[in-house]
């Protein structure tokens, strides 16, 4: 039968020129489908006489034998491919060189404050944060910031926008870190001060000390050589029965000696003015050795807690005093690596950075 080894012929060339799986199975239907070559032939049995039936038969079937042969080859040849293209595409060369994992290395103004806070820790403070999109209330308010003080600005104070764009005057970037120590007294008297009855039972005898640092980012309109928009800053706070100016002036005194890792420093404190400490002083120090030998650095402010700050806070100020200090951490910074300028801080070139790493 001519017709079988045409159809077989046909059938080997259609699948040969068939790369995709689905497509094959759609062609195999042409010849083995229900309606296929193959099998028409096959319903066509009945019609032919008895004699020729056994040969037709036996026929049809060495060519439909030929057909699935020449499909399933083609199916594995697809498999094949597939699975050569695909080792081809995830092959890894084993013979190429590792990469290096970079080194990172702490920023020098974290390790000042990780300095910085363990010297601290070490005489009992805590470390306290909050948050840098700051209300006007604890940034200055429980300051006892006036409403008309300059620093209530727009001139010297990043406020937020509504998202209609008018300023949202209530809403800034805090201009320090003292709104850490408002929320953290405010907190602190509602945990310690038991519920207070009519009749005045209830009320904790005595509130635990509060002894804390307060680290962080702050914002300020400014910016020039010495002053960068950003700085970090680290304030604390004491605040307890009998806490006097004395205790200040030992325990910074104190923590300048260890920080800088030596006994041959004085300090100072010079009379100034903070709206949320009387008296206030600002902090010098003078090294009596190396490069910067002599020389009177102001180093921080300080001063003891104002009464209307305690009492904003809940704290009677007539049963306790406290006192309070701000450091400017990336001064610190530089006056313990010798950096002079600000801004190489906060530029991220890592020639300057790997010299601290
Ligand atoms: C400074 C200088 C002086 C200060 C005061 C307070 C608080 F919360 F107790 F009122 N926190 N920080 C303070 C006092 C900060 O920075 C130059």
């Amino acid at each position: 039968m001519d017709n079988l080894d045409q159809i077989v012929s046909e059938a080997q060339s259609a699948f040969a020129a068939i790369s995709d799986p689905d497509a094959l199975e759609q062609v195999k239907a042409r010849f083995l489908g229900k309606s296929g070559q193959i099998t028409e032939l096959l319903k066509g049995l009945g019609k032919l006489p008895p004699e020729e039936k056994k040969a037709a038969g036996a026929a049809i079937n060495v060519a439909k034998t030929a057909v699935e042969a020449a499909l399933n080859e083609r199916r594995e040849a697809i498999r094949k491919a597939a699975l050569e293209a695909r080792l081809a595409e995830e092959a890894l060369d084993v013979t190429l060189p590792g990469r290096a994992e970079a080194r990172g290395g702490l920023h020098p103004v974290t390790r000042t404050l990780e300095r910085i806070e363990a010297l601290f820790r070490s005489i009992g403070f805590e470390v306290a944060d909050g948050p840098e999109i700051e209300e006007d209330f604890f940034n200055f308010t429980a300051m006892n910031t006036p409403e008309d003080h300059p620093a209530r600005s727009m001139h010297d104070t990043f406020y937020l926008q509504n998202p209609d764009g008018t300023v949202a005057d209530k809403v800034l970037l805090r201009t320090h870190t003292s709104p850490i120590q408002a929320r953290y007294m405010k907190a602190h008297v509602e945990r310690y001060t038991a519920r207070v009855l009519p009749d005045g039972r209830g009320q904790l005898e005595k509130m635990p000390e509060i002894r804390i640092i307060a680290p962080g980012r702050v914002y300020r309109v400014d910016s020039d050589a010495t002053h960068s928009p950003m700085f970090n800053q680290v304030e604390g706070l004491w605040v307890g029965e009998g806490v006097s100016f004395a205790d200040l002036k030992g325990v910074i005194a104190d923590f300048l000696k260890s920080f800088f890792e030596t006994d041959d420093l004085v300090v100072r404190f010079r009379p100034s003015f903070f709206p949320f400490t009387e008296p206030s002083a600002e902090i010098d120090v003078a090294f009596m050795s190396g490069a910067l030998k002599g020389r009177w650095l102001e180093i921080a402010g300080c001063g003891m807690v104002h009464p209307d700050v305690l009492r904003i806070a809940g704290i009677d100020p007539e049963k306790y005093t406290g006192f309070a200090f701000g450091f400017g951490q990336d001064r610190l910074t530089m006056l313990r690596y010798g950096v002079n300028d600000l801004r190489l801080f906060f530029e991220g070139d890592l020639r300057f950075l790997r010299q601290f790493a």
